[in-house]
């Protein structure tokens, strides 16, 4: 089977319905196909601002939601970065041949340095694109289903990929971004023209999947829509209707166009109740799966450590070819 590698950042304490219509809810169904590595990548966390008392905690809880959405850690390889050691290890080699300027031209750290401003700009953040190329290039992986913002950085791996090759000999598997289609977006429920996202300023236009269904519920009757008052799909001047739309269509696996005709000629309101039964339906079993696994941390742990020894097994192998080729002296 080919191979496919994709990861998440255990930054809040549950993922946003963004996350599980934009990433999760694909990977469920590409982990038949492929040969599935899922990580919690909390290493790249660490370039953000965070409490260290709270990450190990987000990290399980992460971890269990991707069990809850349907990814089978008997079938995919779901581990955490962190326990394979190979992923900083293979970072710091490809740094050495990432040029300064090509890594400054990286428009996620130009936007987040802004927006965290020079004290919070660490060296890690700046260099966090190498090691999402380390993540993926450690596997020999086909296929990187990302976001649109995340382009840009499997570039960057594929140019390392590259040079790496050229450089040192054949090594690593030049990966293929998959990006997911522009309807998979999901934007903000009260600002329906930004990314929705775990770290958002305000919660109130943000569904969690781990919530309490009838808040989510409340959430979404309290959604930013338009005056026109017409269930249609209209990116342009009807941003907040579409994208409740396209959260309809992702969960229910209709198209857009015989919702639109469902709700033809009835409110908003009735459209938002609609709405609000299919996310409470889609989450209530996933959030009760994640309380479960997380009734029992310790299960949780064992399998998460069983999944990073498959991973460090294959890890391994890279880095250590790697090491070779670089000329690295072996240890006897
Ligand atoms: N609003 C979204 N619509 C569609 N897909 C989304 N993803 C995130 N938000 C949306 C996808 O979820 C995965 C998570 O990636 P991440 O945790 O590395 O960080 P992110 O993309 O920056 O997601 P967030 O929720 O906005 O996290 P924070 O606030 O921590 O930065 C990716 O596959 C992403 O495309």
């Amino acid at each position: 089977k080919p191979r496919l590698y994709s990861g998440m950042q255990p930054s809040a304490d549950s993922l946003q319905i963004g996350n599980y219509i934009g990433a999760l809810m694909q990977w469920r169904d590409l982990q038949e196909a492929y040969d599935a590595y899922f990580s919690v990548v909390d290493l790249h966390s660490l370039t953000q601002p965070y409490d260290p008392a709270e990450l190990r905690e987000k990290t399980r809880r992460t971890a269990a939601q991707y069990i809850a959405a349907g990814i089978e850690p008997s079938k995919s390889t779901l581990y955490v970065q962190s326990h394979v050691p190979a992923h900083p290890e293979l970072a710091w080699i490809l740094s050495t041949i990432t040029g300064y300027g090509e890594a400054g031209r990286m428009t996620q750290f130009k936007d987040k340095a802004q927006r965290f401003g020079a004290d919070a700009t660490s060296v890690g953040l700046f260099t966090y694109p190498v090691l999402m190329a380390a993540d993926i290039l450690l596997y020999q992986t086909d296929i990187v289903p990302v976001g649109d913002d995340q382009k840009q950085h499997v570039e960057l791996t594929r140019d390392l990929a590259e040079r790496f090759n050229s450089r040192f000999g054949e090594t690593f598997k030049v990966p293929m971004p998959v990006i997911q289609r522009d309807t998979a977006r999901i934007f903000d429920l009260q600002n329906p023209v930004a990314k929705m996202s775990k770290s958002a300023e305000s919660e109130a236009g943000v569904l969690w999947l781990l919530d309490e269904p009838a808040k989510n519920a409340k959430k979404i009757m309290r959604a930013v829509t338009d005056s026109e008052g017409s269930v249609r799909y209209d990116r342009e001047s009807k941003p907040g209707v579409s994208n409740l739309l396209v959260i309809y269509a992702a969960l229910t696996g209709r198209q857009i166009p015989s919702i639109e005709d469902e709700y033809a000629g009835r409110g908003y309101g009735d459209f938002k109740k609609g709405l609000a039964e299919v996310v409470v339906n889609e989450f209530g079993p996933v959030r009760q799966r994640a309380l479960d696994l997380l009734d029992d941390p310790a299960e949780l742990d064992r399998v998460l450590a069983v999944n990073a020894g498959k991973a460090e097994a294959i890890a391994n192998r890279t880095l250590a070819d790697v090491y070779d080729k670089v000329g690295l002296l072996r240890r006897a």
